[in-house]
């Protein structure tokens, strides 16, 4: 159950933000942008979680995507470190919401060589499913372990070849059910859930996350948001285009604990 959210509003330079226009090209408007932020923390607000919504950052474009600079769980916090030049610095600056939520015995730090990325991060009941991407090396996933396992949590590599993070191509929605790419649906590290494949032309709609039971799903990906529906999920739809144009989808927008 999440009673907890960490966000953080877009900024300006949020037009430079990286990307490989993966599921949408053309440069995101910030004044919509802006919009479709706060309407995504209305939506967590209106399930009852508790937001922080830090002010936006203009030093770091990409910094609205707060999934990646931090891991939280109930237990504890693992401060990242973002891959790419332009993020890294995004983990100094996380890190003070975060102690207003954790002790600093209840704070670890993912250090170089080791690399890594939140939204390459999935866990289902105790267990972490850890993409190995461009973003997340061998070495952060070695020291990410060595971290959760003393809270007696598992930990696995998954492979991440088709783009960006884990979770833009498979997701948890909980009672073992995953959507995921057609790829994602060969993993054997998947082979027991009930798996849900998207058609490659929703692939973004992947990234649909259920808060205490209830799923948030983009706007415009009817044949996702049909599946989601006929396994009796409530959901709510969400307006995210700003955000696709520079890789972000709806999990790596919030910390949730
Ligand atoms: C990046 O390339 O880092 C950003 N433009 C998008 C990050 C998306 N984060 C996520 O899916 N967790």
């Amino acid at each position: 159950m999440f009673t907890k959210a960490i966000t953080k509003k877009p900024c300006r330079a949020l037009i430079d933000g990286i990307t490989t226009a993966m599921f949408d090209d053309g440069t995101p408007d910030y004044e919509l942008a802006a919009k479709q932020h706060d309407n995504y923390v209305a939506v967590l607000r209106s399930l009852g979680l508790e937001v922080l919504d830090l002010d936006a950052d203009e030093r770091y474009p990409d910094s609205c995507f707060v999934e990646d600079p931090a891991v939280v769980t109930a237990e504890f916090a693992i401060i990242t470190n973002p891959a790419t030049d332009s993020r890294n610095g995004e983990k100094y600056e996380i890190i003070d919401a975060i102690k207003k939520f954790y002790s600093d015995d209840q704070i670890f730090h993912i250090e170089a060589p080791g690399t890594m990325e939140g939204g390459d991060v999935m866990l289902v009941d105790k267990h972490f499913f850890v993409g190995q991407s461009d973003r997340t090396n061998a070495e952060g996933f070695k020291q990410f372990e060595a971290i959760v396992s003393k809270f007696g949590y598992t930990a696995e590599a998954v492979p991440v070849t088709e783009g960006l993070h884990l979770k833009d191509f498979v997701i948890y929605l909980e009672n073992n059910n995953m959507l995921v790419s057609a790829k994602m649906n060969e993993e054997p590290a998947f082979k027991d859930y009930n798996r849900f494949v998207i058609d490659a032309d929703e692939l973004y709609a992947i990234n649909s996350m259920n808060i205490n039971g209830t799923v948030l799903v983009p706007e415009g990906f009817p044949k996702t948001l049909k599946i989601i529906q006929d396994l009796g999920y409530p959901t709510i739809l969400v307006n995210n285009s700003e955000f696709s144009k520079i890789d972000g989808s709806l999990t790596c927008l919030s910390l949730r604990f």
